[in-house]
């Protein structure tokens, strides 16, 4: 079995404790940091969605599957950061109300940060009043983003995006949405700035609003 498949295998059965190992050993052999993320790991997360859609699996095994993919995320972190020196400026990042699903947000959290930026995680289940109060709180940051990965909690993101307009804070700041059901179409229909589809396009986009 390929280093890959190995850590695949260990996140989508949830092997906590073997994880941080065998992501050591794959970059002991020189796999990219970005390969181990994309064909190790965040593959793995794809299998386990699968299976629990096909009732394979179930929450629990969901759960023991995503502490894995922490513990994977960790390992890899100082590999994947790059050089945070230069401050673009803030960003405040939160998973919409309704959900509690992180990893990535964690991820976007992670390449934004090391694109120049100082990140502001307001966590998960983030309710629009408390983006639009981190907003004032931090006047000088001019981008956030907004992650969700259930169909039903997509209409959050319309109304947070409305929500900030009322508060007179749509010009203050540029709005990134992402998210595995979220596409260009629905960002273009919320009027949301930007798409992301990943967490390296998000950094890059993030630059982008900088050059
Ligand atoms: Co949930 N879950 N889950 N889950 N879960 C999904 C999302 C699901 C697709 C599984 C499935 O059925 N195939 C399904 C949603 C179906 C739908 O809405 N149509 C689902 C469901 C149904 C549920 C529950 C309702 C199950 C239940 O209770 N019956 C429940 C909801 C809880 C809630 O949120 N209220 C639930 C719970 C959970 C756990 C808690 C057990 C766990 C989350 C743990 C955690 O996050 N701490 C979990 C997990 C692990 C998953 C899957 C298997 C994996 C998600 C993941 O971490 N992927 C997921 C299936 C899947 O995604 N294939 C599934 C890896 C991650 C790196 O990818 O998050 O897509 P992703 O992030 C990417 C991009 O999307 C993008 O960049 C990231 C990195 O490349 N991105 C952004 C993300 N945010 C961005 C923001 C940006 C830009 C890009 O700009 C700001």
């Amino acid at each position: 079995m390929s280093k890959l498949q190995e850590i695949s295998t260990a996140i989508e059965t949830g092997k906590k404790k073997i994880i941080k190992g065998l992501v050591e050993e794959a970059l002991a052999n020189g796999i990219a940091p970005l390969e181990i993320l994309n064909q190790g790991m965040i593959n793995a997360m794809g299998i386990v969605g699968e299976k629990f859609k096909a009732n394979e699996i179930f929450v629990p095994e969901m759960l023991i599957a995503a502490r894995a993919m922490k513990e994977g995320v960790e390992a890899l972190k100082p590999h994947l950061a790059g050089n945070k020196a230069a401050i673009n400026g803030k960003f405040i990042i939160g998973t919409v109300q309704g959900d509690l699903h992180d990893i990535g947000k964690n991820l976007v959290a992670m390449m934004v940060e090391s694109a120049g930026y100082e990140v502001i995680d307001l966590g998960v289940d983030v309710s629009k009043e408390k983006f639009i109060e981190a907003i004032k709180e931090n006047p000088d940051c001019k981008l956030i983003g907004l992650s969700a990965l259930l169909t039903t909690t997509m209409p959050a993101m319309k109304f947070l995006v409305a929500a900030i307009t009322e508060a007179g804070l749509r010009d203050q700041v540029k709005i990134m949405v992402g998210g595995a059901p979220i596409s260009q179409e629905f960002a273009d229909s919320i009027g949301a700035d930007a798409f992301a589809a990943d967490a390296a396009s998000a950094a890059a986009i993030a630059k982008s609003f900088v050059a």
